[in-house]
């Protein structure tokens, strides 16, 4: 090879290369507070993801209390939550998952088997010492610590931050990034830190006097909304930083997950979400559950509704394009999808079919491959993206719309064009009634 052809070579590796080598980090998925028969000490759980291996010796993921008052004399900006990475790194496939002692199908103290399974490859970190949750510094195993020594996130909202120690203090709980509640005093949260990545959640009415720290926010109420709170009316104003973006939703947060395989600092990278184990989403009771079966929490909606029979045509309370106004999503994820099948892997999106945290003609072809295939409340196939029971034409449109999403990989720029089911259409028209010939 002449060495301009070699030069050539070595550039063209080194551009392919290097962003997958990028030594990023993100926080891929948050669940607290869990509604229903959920265990605050349970059922939390923390996802990780980065590049495949990544050490991560002087990394830490804290939160910081978000909680204030009028008088801007409260906690805001203490730290109550530490996780410690040092010493660990990234699973195989890039991922690293944080989980509580309690996380047991049955009860306290249960010896059983783990309430979540978790994808193979990524680092899982399962407390194992005595304390409740992830435990809390001596009763972690995991590197826990927190305020209350109670073992779980804090609801009350607040910042999550994944930091990376260059120089600079350790971070210690109680530790305060924000003296006299008007902003971080750091841009980097301390001197010798670099933030890496963050988001911030603020539990209902603390968006009156409480303060967020992350580039986005999140929480229930409207900025400008007039609510009761503190003995008086109050309006709703955000306290965050400088150039931050605060986004009201409507609704209770109880889970936030980076969309995807998402990375940006945008509404449009994270999925905002409430999640239910109300039987009528289809959930799974713990009695239904098969021993050792993962914990089956999914979309929720705010209504209150049956259970539909096993096989029924009926379609779930909201649909894409039907009303969305109750569906406590930002990303309009039907009711009843399960989010929770995906720890220490990519993380719910719609269209992606194989759960690979991208949307291409693989998720196609498991489209084409299922297309007919019928479900029910229980068990539906994983190309039902709309949650209607049944592979058909709109699953296809729905995957066609999200086509290329979040961020194609290389291989899907080499796939030419979006495939067109073009005989497979002419088979849908007949398919309702083949599917309910099916059952009978
Ligand atoms: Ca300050
Ligand atoms: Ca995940
Ligand atoms: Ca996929
Ligand atoms: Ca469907």
């Amino acid at each position: 090879m002449p060495p301009r052809a070699l030069h050539l070579a070595a550039l063209l590796t080194a551009v392919l290369v290097t962003p997958m080598l990028r030594a990023e980090l993100y926080i891929n998925e948050i669940f607290f507070d869990p509604g229903g028969d959920g265990v605050e000490q349970r059922d939390e759980f923390i996802e990780l993801r980065g590049a495949p291996g990544m050490p991560l010796d002087d990394h830490y993921l804290i939160f910081v209390e978000n909680e204030d008052n009028g008088d801007n004399t409260g906690p805001a900006g203490l730290v109550e939550n530490i996780f410690t990475l040092d010493g660990y790194s990234l699973g195989s496939n890039g991922f690293l998952v944080f989980r509580q002692a309690g996380n047991l199908l049955g009860g306290a103290g249960d010896s059983g088997p783990s309430r979540y399974s978790v994808v193979p490859g990524a680092t899982d970190l399962v407390n194992t010492g005595a304390g409740p949750g992830y435990g809390s510094g001596a009763t972690s195993t995991i590197g826990a610590e927190d305020e209350g020594g109670e073992g779980s996130l804090e609801n009350g909202g607040f910042t999550a931050m994944l930091i990376r120690k260059n120089t600079g203090p350790v971070p210690t709980i109680g530790l305060d990034l924000d003296e006299g509640n008007d902003g971080l005093d750091n841009p980097n949260g301390q001197e010798g830190w670099e933030i890496l990545d963050a988001i911030g959640y603020f539990e209902p009415l603390e968006t009156v006097y409480g303060r967020s720290y992350a580039p986005i926010n999140f929480g229930r109420e409207e900025p400008g909304e007039l609510v009761f709170f503190d003995g008086g009316i109050k309006e709703i104003q955000p306290n965050i930083e400088p150039d931050a973006v605060y986004v009201g939703v409507g609704y209770e947060i109880e889970y936030l997950g980076r969309w995807g395989n998402s990375t940006g600092q945008t509404n449009d990278d994270w999925h905002i979400s409430n999640l239910t184990d109300n039987p009528g989403s289809g959930r799974l009771t713990a009695g239904q559950l098969p021993d050792g079966a993962p914990v089956d929490y999914r979309q929720s909606y705010t209504g209150d509704h049956g259970l539909l029979a096993s096989g029924s045509t009926d379609t779930p309370p909201t649909q894409p394009g039907e009303s969305q106004g109750s569906l406590e999503s930002n990303k309009d994820v039907p009711y009843g999808t399960r989010l929770l099948t995906n720890i220490g892997g990519p993380n719910y999106l719609t269209g992606d079919y194989n759960g690979d945290g991208y949307v291409n003609a693989a998720d196609y072809t498991i489209w084409r491959d299922s297309l007919g295939a019928v479900g029910d409340e229980f068990a539906h196939p994983a190309a039902d993206a709309n949650h209607n029971f049944m592979v058909d034409g709109a699953d296809y449109e729905i995957w066609r719309a999200a086509y290329g999403a979040p961020e194609a990989p290389p291989a899907a720029a080499a796939v030419a064009g979006v495939p067109e089911p073009a005989s497979a259409l002419l088979v849908i028209a007949a398919l309702p009634l083949a599917a309910i010939r099916r059952r009978v």
